[in-house]
């Protein structure tokens, strides 16, 4: 299985947008975990890829294409992602990536791993003012927020959704988290988020705690 692995992660790598479907097909076959696949196959490589590009090594075509094999990939594993049987009370999460970024890869993978353990998740998609996302959880009757932010330059989006939530006293009535690749604990912990996870698993068990079921 490891070998499935690293070929999708090199699938991702390579911008193989063609190859990739069979690949994750002929995985699934084989009996690859299909979050192992994900997370720890296309996303390394999408990771990979980031850094190339932050180094330089990259261009934005090159980035682009990546992230469409990744995509590609995520679009064949992710309805054979487990789902949790348990019976629960329903939990309803909004979900969201900040105002002026436009990633979603990760979003759509937490709200994934929600959903699959029992979460309903109200995706608002990129892109979002924090004040649509503030109406939309009212609207719902949400019992988490969640935002997502992959760049520093659209994390204080995170800040001022926060700051705005507490003055209109939306804090007592349900919970905030925070994620993506540049949110730090102690970043969380500086704008009062209610948590933050480093993968959409860790969201799934933060979020367990935050609504008060056993992770
Ligand atoms: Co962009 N990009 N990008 N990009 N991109 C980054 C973020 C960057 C770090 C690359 C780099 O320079 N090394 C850099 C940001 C630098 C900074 O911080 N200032 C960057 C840049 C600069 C840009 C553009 C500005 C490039 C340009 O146009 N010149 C532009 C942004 C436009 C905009 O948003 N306004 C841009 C565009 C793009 C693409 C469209 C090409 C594409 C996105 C495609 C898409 O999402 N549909 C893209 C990609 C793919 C990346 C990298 C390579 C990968 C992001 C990703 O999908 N990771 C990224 C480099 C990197 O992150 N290392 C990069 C895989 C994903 C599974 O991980 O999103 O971290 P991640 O999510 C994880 C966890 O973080 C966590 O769980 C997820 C699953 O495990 N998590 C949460 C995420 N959200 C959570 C929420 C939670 C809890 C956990 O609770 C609510």
């Amino acid at each position: 299985m490891a070998d499935y692995v690293a070929r999708l992660k090199q699938a991702v790598i390579d911008y193989d947008m063609e190859g990739v479907e069979k690949l994750a097909r002929e995985a699934l076959d084989q009996g690859l975990d299909p979050l192992d696949g994900i997370e720890k196959g296309l996303a390394a490589g999408i990771r990979e890829v980031g850094q190339r590009f932050g180094a330089g090594d990259l261009f934005l075509p090159e980035l682009v294409m990546a992230a469409e094999t990744m995509r590609t990939g995520v679009a064949v594993l992710e309805p054979h992602v487990k789902k949790d049987g348990r019976a629960r009370v329903v939990h309803r999460v909004v979900l969201a990536t900040v105002q002026d970024d436009i990633h979603e890869i990760g979003k759509n993978l937490v709200a994934t791993m929600l959903t699959a353990n029992g979460f309903e998740v109200v995706d608002l998609g990129v892109n979002q003012p924090g004040d649509s996302i503030l109406q939309k959880a009212q609207e719902v009757g949400a019992e988490l927020v969640g935002v997502s932010a992959l760049m520093t330059t659209s994390m204080p989006r995170m800040k001022e959704l926060l700051s705005s939530a507490e003055s209109k006293g939306d804090r007592s009535r349900r919970k905030y988290i925070v994620g993506g690749a540049p949110v730090t604990d102690q970043y969380a912990k500086e704008i009062r988020a209610d948590g933050t996870a480093g993968d959409a698993s860790g969201a799934v068990v933060l979020a367990r705690n935050l609504v008060g079921e056993r992770a």
